[in-house]
């Protein structure tokens, strides 16, 4: 479902409010993927610790958000803004696109134990919405 004008009002409203939360939320939600969904953990053998909390998943939790982050910004275009990563996850990482909606669910597990006040069902809807759209920017170049 494509983001409207509010969708996208909301989203960047919204992110600025969680922007010192932001790399912090991204280290919980990896973390959290890699304890609730086991079968993720074979993307990441080579890393001498995937437990929550672990300076690997803490370091690209925060890789992960700084590439959020810069969607936020660029929701007009996210096939072009996430083109280049979709190609690094589908044929260098060869990551089942699957997993995309699974992080998701996670930064938005996070983002709501993190900001429960400020995550309100509207601003859920956006949010919501936003990350539909980004998994699907993600998996476009999966053929
Ligand atoms: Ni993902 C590397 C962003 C979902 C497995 N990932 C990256 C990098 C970014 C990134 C940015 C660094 C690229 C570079 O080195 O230039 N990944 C994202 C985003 C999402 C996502 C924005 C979705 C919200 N990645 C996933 C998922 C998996 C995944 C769901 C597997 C379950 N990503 C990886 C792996 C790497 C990676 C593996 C390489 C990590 C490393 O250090 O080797």
């Amino acid at each position: 479902m494509s983001l409207t004008a509010k969708d996208k009002a909301v989203v960047k409203a919204f992110w600025g409010k969680i922007a010192s939360k932001v790399d912090e939320i991204g280290g919980e939600a990896l973390g959290r993927m890699l304890v609730v969904y086991p079968q993720t953990k074979t993307y990441f053998s080579h890393w001498s610790d995937v437990s929550p909390g672990s300076a690997p998943v803490k370091k690209h939790g925060k890789t992960i958000m700084g590439a959020v982050t810069e969607a936020v910004g660029k929701m007009d275009d996210l096939t072009g803004a996430l083109g280049s990563l979709s190609e690094l996850h589908a044929f260098k990482l060869r990551v089942d696109p699957a997993n995309f909606k699974i992080l998701a669910h996670n930064i938005i597990v996070c983002i709501a134990m993190f900001f429960p006040a400020d995550f309100t069902p509207e601003v859920q809807v956006s949010v919501d919405k936003f990350f539909q759209n980004l998994a699907l920017a993600l998996s476009e170049h999966y053929r």
